[in-house]
């Protein structure tokens, strides 16, 4: 039984800044919004053909493996493929390969012409824009973007599934310390191992195309690719306060993080800090005083 507790996420449309800083920016709540790409020239040209015409001999960095898996960096792919040759893969057969945060644009410059920055968002990093190609069944571990801008997802092709939680969850999600991600699979829950998971409070959605998800700063993000396809994100500033976080994110992962596992060595690092997780959670547990519902639980299950 699925014990994770999720809510639907809204869809919108037509909604002036305002109201949307109001109603979601503010609150902190994800949306989609439906009309977000309506005026793009991007939704008819941008296919696999048209990648492959224009930039198909680059060679693109495929990401395979979990970021929580040891020694993984959050910005490095496993391995690298002709992108022609990657698009092929994806179009012929389910596979577990990704793209995750690729630049495009700086291949095919003229692709910036084919969307526009909606008046939506007050400002954007205009510097950012990212693609994300996945094979069918492939999926994103879940986790939040360092720098916590705000991301405005587009999808273009195939259905995303996406689970969303909100950053006051990290200890609920086992967070890894110095770190952006976990070693939960909450594509696969195990309760017995990460028993609090069963007491947050997580959004889910099929993105499907045409449409754009609002995932607001910090926000934890599954993604599990229901078809092959592609997307495109753009990013928003947050308040000053989460953008220095940010940095402190970025500083913690690139530096702290990276040095302590060449120290420690990548598997005794990764364990120090699912314990450092464990603990947390344990603690937070008994603040919550689930300690004892969580122990009847297990003696029920035995
Ligand atoms: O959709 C994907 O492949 C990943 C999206 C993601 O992680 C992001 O937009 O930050």
């Amino acid at each position: 039984m699925d014990k994770l507790s999720l809510a639907n996420v809204e869809r919108i449309s037509a909604i002036q800044t305002n109201d949307f800083y109001q109603n979601y920016v503010q609150p902190s709540k994800p949306v989609i919004i439906t009309d977000f790409s309506s005026t793009w020239s991007a939704r008819e040209k941008w296919n696999y053909e048209y990648f492959k015409s224009k930039a198909g001999n680059v060679d693109v960095p495929i990401y395979s493996e979990p970021f929580a898996n040891t020694g993984n960096s959050y910005t490095k792919g496993q391995s690298t493929m002709r992108f022609a040759d990657y698009l092929d893969l994806i179009a012929s057969q389910p596979t577990n390969k990704r793209m995750f945060l690729f630049n495009i644009f700086k291949h095919i410059p003229e692709l910036c012409k084919d969307f526009n920055y909606p008046k939506l968002m007050k400002k954007y990093f205009k510097g950012f824009p990212f693609m994300f190609f996945g094979g069918q069944n492939s999926q994103v571990e879940i986790h939040y973007d360092a720098d916590m801008s705000h991301v405005l997802l587009t999808q273009f092709q195939g259905r995303r599934r996406v689970i969303l939680a909100a950053p006051e969850y990290s200890t609920y999600l086992y967070r890894h310390p110095f770190t952006v991600s976990t070693n939960v699979d909450i594509g696969n829950p195990d309760y017995e191992r990460y028993p609090l998971l069963q007491y947050a409070k997580f959004y889910e959605c099929i993105l499907e195309p045409g449409e754009t998800l609002f995932m607001p700063s910090g926000y934890w993000h599954y993604v599990y690719y229901l078809e092959q396809g592609f997307g495109l994100s753009l990013r928003s500033p947050a308040s000053l306060m989460k953008r220095i976080e940010g940095l402190f994110n970025i500083f913690k992962l690139t530096v702290v993080d990276h040095i302590t596992s060449k120290v420690f060595g990548a598997q005794r690092w990764y364990d120090i800090k699912e314990s450092m997780a464990q603990r947390k959670a344990n603690n937070l547990t008994i603040k919550l005083n689930l300690d004892r519902q969580i122990n009847a639980e297990r003696q029920e299950n035995e």
